[in-house]
C-alpha cells in the first residue's frame, strides 16, 4: 500500500521532469540555444520512483536520456539548463552536456552516449560499495536497445557472478532510434532472458503507477537486503522521437490531442484528482512549478559563458 503523501510526492517529481522536458524542447524548437535533447516524456514516473527508494550515498548511472533520473536523485535542474547551454554554471561546468554529466553530491555517477556503456560502469561502482561494506545500491538505467550490445552481457555476467548490489532498469519503449525491439531480437520479453546471469528479474509497466512503485520498491529493498542484483525491464511508450527535432513519422505517435489517452502522467494525473485531490491542491502546486521553471530557464539563458581558465580546468593532457 503506497501513502497518499508518496504519491503526490511521484506526481510532484514526475510532474517537475515534465515540465524541464518541455521547455527544453520548447527552447529548441524556437532557436533560443543549441543544444541535444533526449525527451523523457512518458517516463518520468519511473525516475520519480527510483528517486522515492535512494538512500544517502546509493548511486546511479544513466544514459543521454538522463533528465528524469538526475530531477529523481535530486538534483537541480537549473543545472542542467545551464549544462546543456554550455554555461560555466552547468552541472559539469557547461563542458559535459547530457552525455557526461556528472552530479556526485546527488549519486549521479555518470551518463553516457554510448549504448549499453553504463552497465559495466555499474558493475565498477557497485564493486566498490560491495567493498565498502554498507547497504547503498548502485541503480543504472538504460534502453530495451542496449541489451543486444556487449556490454550489457559482460555486465549482466559479471554482476550475477560477483553479486554485486546492482538495480538494472531496463526502459523498454521499444525502439533504438529509428528501430522496433522484434527486428533487433527475437525474444522481446526481455526480463525473460536474464535468468542464465542467475539474477532475478521482473517486469513493470510504467502505465501502472502504484504496481509500478510497488516493485521498484520490492526490488530496491531485495538488493539493498541481499546485495545480490535484479533486473527490471519497466515497459514504457515511446511519446516522442528519438531526439528533440527527429523524425516521428515511422512511429504511429497519437494525435496531440489524443496523447492524453496513452500518456502515463495524465492517466495518473486523473487518478491522483479523483483519489486523493479532495482539497484542489494539485492545479496551485503545478502553477508553481511551471513558475519556478520558467523562472530557471531564463536564468540559465541568461547566465555566463565559462571563461578561458574555466573551460581548460579538469581537462587532462596526455602527452605521448
Ligand atoms: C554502442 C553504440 N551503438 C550505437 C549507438 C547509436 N545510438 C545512439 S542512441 C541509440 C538507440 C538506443 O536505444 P535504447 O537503448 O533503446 O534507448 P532509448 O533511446 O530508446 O532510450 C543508438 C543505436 C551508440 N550511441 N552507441
Ligand atoms: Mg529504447
Amino acid at each position: 500500500m503506497i501513502t497518499k503523501s508518496t504519491l503526490l510526492e511521484l506526481y510532484k517529481t514526475a510532474f517537475i521532469i515534465r515540465t524541464v522536458d518541455q521547455k527544453i524542447d520548447e527552447g529548441l524548437r524556437n532557436n533560443h540555444f543549441f543544444a541535444l535533447h533526449y525527451p523523457v516524456k512518458g517516463q518520468e514516473l519511473i525516475s520519480a520512483s527510483l528517486g522515492v527508494n535512494k538512500y544517502p550515498g546509493d548511486k546511479i548511472v544513466s544514459t543521454y536520456r538522463c533528465l528524469g533520473d538526475l530531477i529523481g536523485f535530486g538534483g537541480s535542474y537549473y543545472s542542467y539548463f545551464a549544462e546543456i547551454m554550455g554555461k560555466k554554471d552547468g552541472i559539469s561546468g557547461g563542458k559535459g552536456g547530457c552525455m557526461h554529466l556528472c552530479s556526485t553530491e546527488n549519486g549521479l555517477l555518470a551518463t553516457t552516449g554510448i549504448v549499453g556503456g553504463g552497465l559495466p560502469i555499474a558493475c565498477g561502482v557497485a564493486l566498490s560499495v560491495q567493498t565498502d561494506g554498507n547497504d547503498n545500491i548502485v541503480f543504472v538505467t538504460f534502453g530495451d536497445g542496449a541489451t543486444t550490445t556487449g556490454a550489457y552481457h559482460e555486465a549482466m555476467n559479471l554482476a550475477g557472478l560477483w553479486k554485486l548490489p546492482i538495480l538494472f532498469i531496463c526502459i523498454n519503449n521499444e525502439y533504438a532510434l529509428h528501430t522496433r525491439l522484434s527486428r533487433i531480437t527475437t525474444n522481446t520479453e526481455l526480463y525473460t532472458k536474464v535468468d542464465v546471469y542467475g539474477i532475478r528479474a521482473f517486469r513493470a509497466v510504467v502505465s501502472e503507477p502504484e504496481k509500478l512503485h510497488i516493485t521498484v520498491t520490492k526490488c530496491v529493498e531485495f538488493v539493498r537486503d541481499t546485495g545480490e542484483p535484479i533486473f527490471l525491464e519497466i515497459s514504457c511508450p515511446r511519446l516522442h522521437g528519438h531526439m528533440t527535432g527527429s523524425n516521428t513519422e515511422y512511429m504511429n505517435l497519437p494525435a496531440d490531442d489524443e496523447m492524453f489517452q496513452v500518456d502515463p502522467l495524465m492517466l495518473f494525473r486523473k487518478q491522483v484528482v479523483r483519489e486523493y485531490d479532495s482539497n484542489n491542491q494539485l492545479e496551485s502546486i503545478e502553477y508553481q512549478i511551471i513558475n519556478d521553471v520558467s523562472a530557471s530557464y531564463n536564468k540559465a539563458l541568461n547566465a555566463p559563458l565559462p571563461d578561458n581558465q574555466d573551460l581548460l580546468k579538469e581537462i587532462t593532457k596526455y602527452t605521448t
